[in-house]
Formats: C-alpha cells, structure tokens, sequence
C-alpha cells in the first residue's frame, strides 16, 4: 500500500500505549499487527514522516505522542506512541494529559483515542509502581476510554519463580513447568495488584489488566490482550470497528459475528 493510500483507510481503531522505554510496546504492536516491520509514521498534519531520517536518528519520530504509527500490514489500527514521564515529569505528564483530552472532544469518532494501553514491565529489579505511573493512575482524567495495564515482559516473573522452585529443590524439568502457574498465581494474590485496584492513591484505576509473557518469541500469543480490548468496548460501533481490525483474530471475528 502507498502511504497516500494508508492514510485514506476511514476506518481505524486509535490506540494510544503509554510506558517507560524498554517497556516492550513497539514489540507489543508489532505482535498485534502480526509484522516484524517497523511503522509507518505520520505528524499531526497527516504527512509522513522520512523514514530515512528516521532511521539516521534512534528516536525514529516514534515518541511524539501526536505523531500516527501506522503498519502496513494492518492499517486498521493507528497508535500513538508515549514514553510515559519516566521521571514523573510534569511537562511529560501534562502533554498526556492534553493529548487525551484534547481527542476526546473530537466530534468524530474516528479522530477520539478508542482504548489506552499502559504497558507496565515486569523485568525489573523493584517492580514497584513508578512515580509516572503512580501520577497517571491517581489523576490522569481518561474519561470514558477504557485503560487497560499490560504487565509486560511477565516472563520475568517465571524466571523469578523457577529460581525460587529449584532452590526449594525441584528438579529443572519440574520447576520449568510449574514455574508460570505459580508465578501467575504469585502475581494474582501479590502486592501489586491490590494497590493497583484498592489503594486510595489510586483514584483513577484501570479498568483490568493483562499479564503478557515471551511477546518477543515467533510464536508470542497476543490472543488475551486483543480479547481483552474488544471486551471493554460499550458501544457496539466501537466493537464492530475494533474486530473488522482483526485480520490476524478470526477467532474473535467469529465469536462477535455469532453473537450478532
Ligand atoms: N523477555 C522479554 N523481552 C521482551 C518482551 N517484549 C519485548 N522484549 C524485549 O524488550 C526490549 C524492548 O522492547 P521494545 O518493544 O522496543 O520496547 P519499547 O521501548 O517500549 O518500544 C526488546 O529487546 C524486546 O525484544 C517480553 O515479553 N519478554
Ligand atoms: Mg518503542
């Protein structure tokens, strides 16, 4: 497809995913739009962004959270793309801010943010809530765009859980196997989740979460977070545009069209 043509699709489901770099969202995206190519990306005036310029510098224009990221191979979807406010920045913070609230007085549909992703890794060493994510969650005014928490990297988790079984004395082959269940149930009861959903800091929680292991193996599944999504749609124009994105979904395509 040309870019010209890319840019004329009317009919696409806007994403805006937020997370500090490294956090996995460029993997993510490229899993859902199932490509390893990288996007094509356009500014706030529509108009493409040189990929050869893009490539020359290592930002590749993806971070300007008004700029468009679109993938050749399923134009349905544009993303928009934020770093979060690693820092708990205030001026990173209130770009967010303002760009969600600024979409969300569109008039056309087409031009509002559909679902926010926020990408939280879990291959870090404290795996507490940052203070960006902590200013998100306690004020950030999503209104009604569903927020979905994608636990990214959740692998790491498993990787945390087959030390503690060997250690306990398990053998490799029985600690391979029992170490995602376990860390999955770890997860569930754990610190993590109660704050994020109970905690009076938290004013703003989202509306569910995903936990997403191995997203950058061949065979990565994205199946949960693409269910997930079509799930938290109230409005069934929204619902329709989400699954006629879902080239690579037929599963879901099927389940919606029965229903109907
Ligand atoms: N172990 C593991 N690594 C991942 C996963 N997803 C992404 N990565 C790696 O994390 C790094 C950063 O990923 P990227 O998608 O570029 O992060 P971004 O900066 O948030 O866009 C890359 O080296 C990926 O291969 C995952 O689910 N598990
Ligand atoms: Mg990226």
């Amino acid at each position: 497809m040309r870019p010209s043509e890319i840019k004329e699709k009317i009919n696409r489901f806007r994403i805006l995913i937020i997370g500090r770099a490294n956090a996995g969202k460029t993997t993510i995206l490229k899993r859902v739009c199932n490509t390893k190519e990288n996007p094509q990306i356009f500014n706030g005036a529509g108009e493409q962004i040189d990929a050869t310029v893009l490539n020359a510098s290592r930002e590749r224009g993806e971070h300007d959270i008004e700029n468009e990221m679109i993938f050749q191979n399923n134009s349905g979807f544009i993303f928009h793309d934020s770093r979060g406010f690693e820092a708990g920045g205030e001026s990173e913070y209130n770009k967010v801010n303002t760009f969600i609230a600024d979409r969300s007085k569109k008039i056309d549909i087409k031009d509002r943010i559909h679902t926010i992703w926020y990408c939280i890794p879990m291959d870090q060493a404290s795996r507490a809530f940052t203070q960006a994510e902590l200013k998100f969650f306690s004020r950030c005014d999503t209104g009604s765009i569903p927020v979905i928490v994608i636990f990214t990297k959740f692998d790491a988790l498993y990787d945390v859980e087959f030390a503690r079984l060997r250690k306990e004395g398990k053998s490799r082959t029985d600690a391979k196997a029992l170490a995602p269940r376990h860390a999955e149930e770890t997860f569930a009861n754990g610190t993590q989740l109660k704050f994020l959903y109970h905690s009076k800091d938290i004013r703003r929680p989202p509306k569910c979460h995903v936990c997403l292991p191995d997203m950058d193996k061949d065979d990565a599944d994205c199946g949960p977070l693409i269910k997930l999504t079509a799930g938290t749609l109230d409005s069934e124009v929204l619902q329709q545009l989400f699954v006629s994105t879902q080239q690579t979904n037929l599963e879901l395509c099927i389940a919606y069209a029965v229903e109907r």
